[in-house]
């Protein structure tokens, strides 16, 4: 019996012996020429096409109760939009391979197993080396995206400054968010220390939310302005955003904390800054600082 070791060696000089495998390029026209691959390609580029309108449709329920309604929450959008047009190819080529498959080579009973064509596309160089640089080019678009948004709404929510370094300027405004099952409460320390169950807000005023939960975890979630943080009991966490449109928007629990949860939400008003003041004013809450 002969072993890999007993085989006998060429000689370095000699050429290599002749197969009959056609070269790479010739495979990827071969593979082209099969009547599936020209169905699959049509198929893709029809999904594709039918898909790409969902990256606007997407943006609709997002932007439907007034969003965005500041920076974060335009970032945040851009995002999804980016990432949506990005993903439809390869989608588009998953379903298309899937629709195909589902229609042409549905199985009946007593069908012989088709005999395998060659040749594959799986030991094609060309093949393989375009498909991972083109998927490895998208992820490297999303992931390059995807810290730079990172970095800017974090710089945008004021995340990574602590209370005591936050500036404390006439023209920002801090609000202590306490959550509990299953209410929001919140309280203005430079105005007497109101305190509301609506979230007031000035417009195109830097807001500094200080977070904290009397009980279970919570998430203060601002819905259209794109802040959700979690409320920590024994903690305090903090961010904020600079509200950019008049309205009313919507606060919303994001974290299962018990039977009501669903019902934990409230409303957040943004005001101009004289009806904020105003509204301050009549809760009780002269301006203290
Ligand atoms: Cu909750």
């Amino acid at each position: 019996m002969t072993t890999i070791d007993d085989r006998p060696v060429n000689p370095p000089d000699e050429p290599e012996p002749p197969t009959n495998r056609p070269p790479s390029m010739e495979r990827v026209r071969m593979w082209l020429r099969r009547p599936y691959a020209k169905g699959i390609v049509i198929l893709t580029i029809i999904i594709g096409l039918a898909l790409l309108p969902l990256a606007w449709l997407i943006l609709v329920p997002m932007n439907v109760t007034g969003a965005p309604a500041s920076a974060i929450m335009q970032d945040i959008e851009t995002t999804v939009f980016w990432f949506t047009i990005v993903s439809v190819p390869i989608v588009a080529f998953v379903y298309a391979v899937l629709v195909y498959s589902l229609i042409k080579w549905r199985g009946h009973s007593g069908d012989t197993i088709p005999e395998d064509e060659s040749p594959a596309i799986r030991s094609n160089t060309i093949g393989v080396v375009l498909w991972t640089a083109f998927t490895s080019a998208l992820a490297f678009f999303l992931v390059v995206w995807g810290l730079v948004a990172l970095a800017q709404i974090t710089q945008n929510a004021y995340g990574t400054i602590s209370a005591d370094q936050q500036p404390g300027d006439a023209q920002s405004v801090i609000v202590n968010v306490t959550a509990q099952q299953w209410v929001w409460t919140f309280q203005y320390p430079q105005h007497d220390n109101v305190t509301t169950d609506v979230l007031y807000l000035p417009k195109d005023r830097p807001i500094y939310f200080n977070v904290t939960s009397k009980d279970v975890i919570h998430n203060f979630w601002l819905v259209e302005l794109g802040v959700k943080i979690d409320a920590n009991p024994g903690a305090i966490t903090q961010t904020g955003v600079t509200p950019n449109k008049l309205g009313t928007f919507n606060l919303r629990c994001a974290e299962l904390c018990g039977m009501h949860h669903a019902y934990m939400e409230t409303s957040v008003e943004v005001l101009e800054d004289r009806a904020f003041n105003s509204v301050m004013r009549e809760l009780g809450g002269g301006r203290t600082s």
